[in-house]
């Protein structure tokens, strides 16, 4: 596991921006020669105990993180928690992972069968939170699992990496609300995630978020390279609560579309 927390972002940026090639486009679009602050950053995961939520946790907890909010998707059979830092300038992590025995038989051998493909060692090694794929799959078995989840054909086919990363609006100096940032992403040509209209939340709920659809990648299987989606950029913006601090939880009604910002268009 990473004792360095910069270091640990810095590989998880890399190796995001490898798979999303729009990322550093929308970062330059966005920051304008200021440094851009994450407000958070999501894995994704399945809840077999090899690879399951806790043990991608257990790389942020040892690093100081602590768990701080529980979320659940029934209709996506999912479960997520956040964790976040005494240094409340790092970010945010949103993990989540699939509940896999509430899926067909067929679904549930699959994904045993990939993960039993995972070297034990590999889950607390430095680099497992950007290490990808840890199995072989061909483009058939992806298409098998995108007809019951298409979260768990994303895991399949990506791995341990950062789903997204998440620009937080309030740090930005040159915009003020989420709307602008929405109009200067689609001004430059990028498609934003529609699912439950462009911004999801409000400032009742203390947290606006959009998104860009993912970007499409060229995916090596077994068998074919398939262009399917990668990954996607997030944007927030939080607001004060009573006591004049910003709200730092999530809010699963938003966090429920911003997970089909990796649908196929
Ligand atoms: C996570 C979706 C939820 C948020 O900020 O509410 C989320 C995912 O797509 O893996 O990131
Ligand atoms: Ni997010």
């Amino acid at each position: 596991m990473h004792t360095n927390v910069n270091v640990l972002f810095e590989a998880l940026w890399q190796d995001y921006i490898e798979v999303t090639p729009s990322a550093a486009k929308v970062h330059q679009l966005l920051s304008q020669g200021n440094k851009i602050i994450n407000d958070h950053i999501a894995l994704r995961t399945f809840n077999i105990g090899k690879v399951n939520l806790n043990v991608l946790a257990a790389h942020f907890e040892s690093i100081g993180y602590v768990a701080c909010g529980d979320y659940q998707f029934a209709a996506k059979k999912l479960n997520a928690k956040h964790f976040e830092h005494p240094n409340s300038s790092l970010p945010k992590v949103f993990i989540s992972e699939l509940l896999v025995e509430e899926f067909s038989e067929e679904l549930q051998t699959t994904i045993k069968g990939l993960i039993e493909q995972v070297e034990p060692s590999a889950v607390t090694a430095d680099n497992f939170l950007y290490s990808g794929r840890h199995w072989s799959i061909d483009a058939k078995t992806y298409e098998s699992l995108l007809a019951e989840s298409e979260y768990a054909a994303w895991v399949a086919a990506f791995g341990y990496r950062a789903n997204h990363f998440t620009v937080s609006i309030n740090h930005l100096p040159n915009f003020d609300t989420i709307v602008e940032v929405n109009d200067a992403l689609k001004a430059a040509g990028f498609v934003l995630n529609t699912s439950g209209g462009e911004v999801k939340g409000s400032a009742e709920v203390l947290l606006e978020q959009s998104s860009t659809m993912a970007d499409k990648v060229k995916l090596s299987f077994t068998d074919v390279v398939v262009e399917i989606p990668s990954c996607f950029y997030e944007f927030a913006i939080r607001y004060p609560k009573a006591d004049g601090k910003l709200y730092t939880g999530f809010v699963a009604a938003s966090a429920d579309k911003i997970f089909e910002s990796t649908h196929a268009q």
